[in-house]
């Protein structure tokens, strides 16, 4: 019999990857969605229609959806990685991140119980490194202290400890990832390695003047998206329910993420100025077709994007995950990540204009 599995957060950057990765491995995937007026499902287009892929219409901040769609589906593994996952929105929308970030973990592990589930269905939790925060030691571990800094990283600390409290009260196998910030091709567009990416890519094409940033000192621990849906599956593979930092163990800051991206789109950039004042300009292109010369401002810096509280000072340490999951936290490297990212969005910007030029021609978009 094929495992069945219940993601929540399919339509998202992990949900689609981990959805591919598990129709791989021969399981039975079925995916909550919600209405929108706009249907954005691009990230799982390509799955919809395949005999082991099945979606649902359901919501974490609704109980009953949840507890019908677990009763019906009776998985044997539900991935919970559902959530308001911007920490920058999570300042101007507190209430519904801590509705579908805390309790919407809360309802999963109910509709579980309520469906007598509990002994034989195990749950992963999609926790964040952001739960360190405020750093009280670098690289972090399974064992540093927590020190929650935005309105997320609240709700995803009570994530993390009602999943731990039904894992000792009720014997369930519940386990949360701690996983730091990975990106892909798939990344949402706010976030801001996508923003940098995309923003290369449309610079170097003529396409934008100019990319606003936040704050470019901000230390990430980046990893491949795609490497670590394998982990989370893992950890439910593990003998025992545990809980594991995912991480590749080595920090950038942004304005080096930035540089990087520039030089794959074509772009040797310098930087001038501190602060709010510090610029990234064009220094040398390579090739003919890049449309900007040096002297040209492509990169400042816009206090709309700084937060009230900024976590700047994430490393991973993955010990344990390499030891125990037999996981390689080097399977992809910076360089590679940041290249494949560009790489796609140069082609992408590069198709939507085309795409644009042509419906302007025939006169359809006025
Ligand atoms: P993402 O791309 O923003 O996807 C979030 C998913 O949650 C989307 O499918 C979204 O559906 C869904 N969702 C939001 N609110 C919902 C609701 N009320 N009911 C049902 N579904 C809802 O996030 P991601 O990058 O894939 O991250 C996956 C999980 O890992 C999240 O929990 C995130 O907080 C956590 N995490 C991410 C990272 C990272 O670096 N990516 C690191 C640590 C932890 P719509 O498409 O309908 O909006
Ligand atoms: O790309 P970010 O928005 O990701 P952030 O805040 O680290 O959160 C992501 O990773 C977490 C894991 O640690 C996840 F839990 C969470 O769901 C999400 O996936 O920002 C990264 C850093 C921040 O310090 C931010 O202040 O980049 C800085 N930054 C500078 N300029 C910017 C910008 N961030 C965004 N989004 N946009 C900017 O223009």
């Amino acid at each position: 019999m094929a495992k069945v599995a219940l993601i929540t957060g399919v339509t998202g950057q992990d949900g689609s990857y981990l959805s591919e990765f598990l129709l791989g491995k021969g399981y039975e995937v079925h995916g909550i969605i919600r209405r929108s007026s706009v249907d954005y499902r691009e990230r799982i287009a390509h799955l919809e229609g395949t005999p082991h892929f099945h979606l649902h219409y359901a919501d974490m901040g609704d109980s009953m959806s949840l507890v019908k769609l677990v009763g019906k589906v009776q998985p044997d593994e539900i991935y919970n990685l559902a959530a308001q996952s911007h920490v920058q929105v999570s300042f101007d929308a507190p209430e519904f991140t801590a509705d579908v970030d805390a309790v919407g973990v809360l309802r999963i592990l109910e509709a579980v119980r309520t469906n007598h589930l509990e002994k034989t269905c195990k749950i992963y939790q999609a926790s964040t490194s952001e739960l360190y925060g405020k750093v009280e030691e670098v690289p972090q571990s399974e064992t540093t202290p927590f020190h929650p800094y935005s309105p997320y990283a609240v709700a995803k600390l009570y994530g993390y400890w009602i999943i731990k409290e039904y894992r000792e009260a009720y014997d369930m196998f519940c386990c949360s990832g701690i996983l730091f910030n990975h990106e892909s091709e798939r990344r949402g567009e706010t976030f801001v390695t996508r923003k940098i990416t995309l923003a290369a890519a449309r610079i170097a094409q003529g396409l934008q003047d100019c990319l606003y940033l936040g704050n470019l000192d901000s230390l990430r621990d980046w990893g491949y998206a795609k490497d670590y849906v394998e982990c989370m599956w893992l950890i439910l593979q593990h003998e025992t329910p545990e809980d594991f930092v995912i991480a590749t163990g080595v920090q950038h800051t942004v304005r080096e993420f930035a540089t990087l991206a520039f030089h794959h789109a074509g772009i040797e950039l310098r930087w001038e100025g501190e602060g709010i004042n510090e610029k990234g300009i064009v220094e040398k292109v390579q090739g003919d077709k890049v449309q900007c010369t040096k002297g040209d401002v492509v990169v400042a810096v816009s206090p709309d994007f700084y937060r009230p509280t900024d976590v700047v000072n994430l490393l991973g340490d993955p010990t344990k995950a390499k030891r125990e999951l037999g996981w390689n936290p080097q399977s992809t490297s910076f360089e590679q990540l940041v290249e494949l990212m560009v790489k796609h969005d140069m082609q992408k910007v590069t198709r939507e204009h085309v795409n644009l030029a042509e419906f302007l021609e025939k006169g359809i978009v006025k």
